[in-house]
């Protein structure tokens, strides 16, 4: 509102919104109508409902709210209300990402009321609908075919040039017994999301392709040698200052190591490519079209520098969001920086240039972690100037996800973990906390160890840094972040199953939602991470490129065991 209002728009949006022609707004765009919103108190609304926005409770569950609902009528509405709105059977999820919401329950509301959701235990409006005025909670754009549908009936039917005939005023249809609605809303509910993740990087030929190892390796296998700098433990940075779509130096390894004609020329260099594992638009629009309900890039050589307007990656998600109509996250690079030229770049200005050509989210990695060593070095006091805290702040927490990429430190007993990591460590032979009464596979370390807790790296894996996982998790969630994007390096390409015990801690230590990542091998690894601990969602990417677990079959497999997802 202070944006509307510092533009001078506020008096001319409600001039339109009272002169009858049709109006449409969307989350924020429907939150507007209303009186005011404690997400900015001192700003008042347009004052068109009269009614209040609170915030979630996070008592009982994570905010911001992000994933998939379902919208349930609160009217009578029939046939011909729901074709006016292209709400469809019912059966129809959409996608909601706010910390702030339409409680249902006030006076005021229910006169506008088209639609009600539920999360946790709140009920909130997620559709209003009154005379020529229409706005929905959730995001049509980005809830696939069933959120194209509610944009396309409201324009076909604003559109006298399409034969539309004006706006159904809903508000006029009988209300539909309390009872019914609530059944409903428990019936529909939340549901997990399935993200499907490109790493994304020049190959050997300068071609931006999604590749994919394990341990963050990514190149081809190689019998002859393997050079441990190939490794994420060692890894050498590739040659600076290089954009990723550049051809990037080379990494060679010998022919033979061993030649036995002692006067033989040194063996001449092999390179190991890059696995090359399709275009990424291609495949980010392959994984829409089979139900993903998120898609992920991350830029895995972002640590060269580049010139941010040069940056192949804003083309690739220019040309996603074109045609995948589900959320889109960016990450890799998203800190300050500097053009080859000299021109410094805020982390919110690259942030905003990703937001502008369509990304959704931005996934932060090694600059998150600097960013909470600086918090803690402060002891707690936020400086303000960290990319979290300026994008979360400008974008909100919804937009700002932090990728982490642990490695575990596995240690015989709990004394041999620093006293100040001890809140990461894990036993590796017991069941969760959160599910005590579920047993769970042992995963002792190489020399069976039976604790281990989770060190923090930055720069793909490639260092790490004095400092564990639930200290970053607490750090960033402190900082402004909306979300968790939860690796492991030790899973990462592995096919053995997410690290439950990794992500049970990391979910429970924070109150933002988590993304379960590294690891998925089989439908059944995504059931049991859902059923053992209370993440929002599971990403996989080797088994999504190499077809050997398609995504249908992932959410066929949680349908079966009971777990909620988004129809496609
Ligand atoms: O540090 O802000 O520039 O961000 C860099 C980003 O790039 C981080 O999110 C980091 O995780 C990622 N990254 C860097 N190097 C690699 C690499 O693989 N060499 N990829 C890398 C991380 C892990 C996941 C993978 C899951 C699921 N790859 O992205 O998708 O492990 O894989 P699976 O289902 O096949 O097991 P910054």
């Amino acid at each position: 509102m202070a944006g509307l209002r510092k533009r001078g728009f506020v008096e001319p949006l409600k001039a339109y919104i009272a002169s009858g022609r049709p109006y449409m707004g969307i989350c924020i765009g429907m939150q507007a109508l209303f009186e005011e919103s404690d997400e900015s108190p001192e700003d008042k609304g347009l004052g068109i409902i009269p009614a209040k926005v609170g915030r979630f409770s996070s008592a009982d569950k994570s905010v911001p709210c992000m994933g998939y609902n379902g919208a349930t009528e609160r009217r009578d509405i029939g046939d011909e209300g729901r074709e006016a709105y292209g709400l469809g059977d019912g059966g129809d999820s959409y996608y909601f990402v706010h910390s702030f919401r339409v409680d249902a329950t006030q006076p005021g509301v229910e006169d506008w009321s088209l639609t009600w959701t539920q999360y946790g235990d709140e009920k909130y409006v997620s559709s209003v609908q009154k005379g020529n005025v229409f706005g929905t909670q959730f995001h049509p754009e980005k809830s696939g075919a069933a959120g194209l549908a509610v944009v396309e009936a409201w324009l076909q039917s604003t559109d006298p040039a399409k034969g539309g005939k004006g706006m159904l005023d809903t508000s006029v249809k009988p209300l539909r017994p309390l009872a019914d609605v609530d059944a409903d809303l428990v019936r529909k509910g939340f549901t997990k999301r399935i993200v499907a993740c490109l790493d994304v990087r020049a190959n050997d030929d300068g071609d931006l392709v999604v590749t994919k190892g394990d341990q963050y390796d990514v190149r081809e296998a190689d019998d002859s040698a393997t050079t441990a700098d190939e490794h994420a433990s060692g890894a050498p940075e590739e040659s600076a200052a290089t954009s990723p779509s550049a051809p990037v130096a080379e990494t060679t390894l010998p022919t033979s190591t061993v030649s036995s004609d002692p006067s033989a020329p040194p063996p001449a260099k092999r390179q190991r490519q890059v696995r090359n594992l399709g275009k990424p638009v291609d495949l980010a629009r392959r994984y829409y079209a089979e139900g993903a309900d998120e898609v992920a890039f991350l830029n895995i050589t972002s640590f060269r520098s580049c010139p941010l307007h040069d940056q192949p990656m804003l083309d690739v998600i220019r040309q996603a969001a074109e045609t995948v109509f589900v959320p889109l996250t960016i990450g890799g690079g998203i800190r300050d920086t500097t053009d080859p030229d000299g021109t410094t770049r805020s982390a919110l200005e690259v942030a905003g240039t990703y937001f502008r050509c369509g990304a959704d989210k931005v996934s932060i990695g090694s600059d998150a972690v600097f960013a909470v060593e600086e918090l803690l070095a402060a002891d707690g006091t936020k400086s303000g100037k960290s990319g979290i805290e300026q994008i979360s702040y400008a974008y909100g927490a919804q937009a700002v996800v932090v990728s982490f990429d642990p490695k575990r430190v596995y240690a015989p007993s709990l004394d041999d973990i620093p006293a100040a990591h001890r809140p990461s460590a894990v036993d590796l032979s017991a069941p969760l906390p959160s599910s005590p009464d579920t047993p769970l596979r042992a995963d002792l370390g190489p020399n069976g160890e039976q604790f281990c807790w989770y060190q923090c790296t930055v720069r793909g894996g490639r260092e790490t840094r004095d400092i564990d996982v639930v200290q970053l998790a607490q750090g960033v969630e402190k900082l402004g972040a909306g979300e968790i994007l939860l690796n492991s390096v030790d899973k990462d390409g592995s096919k053995s199953g997410f690290d439950c015990r990794l992500v049970d801690l990391v979910r429970r230590s924070v109150g933002i939602p988590v993304v379960a990542s590294s690891g998925a091998g089989k439908v059944d690894d995504f059931s049991e991470v859902f059923a053992v601990t209370d993440v929002e969602a599971a990403l996989a990417a080797g088994i999504f490129h190499r077809k050997e677990v398609p995504i249908e079959d992932v959410k066929s497999h949680l349908v079966k065991e009971g777990v909620k997802v988004r129809r496609v």
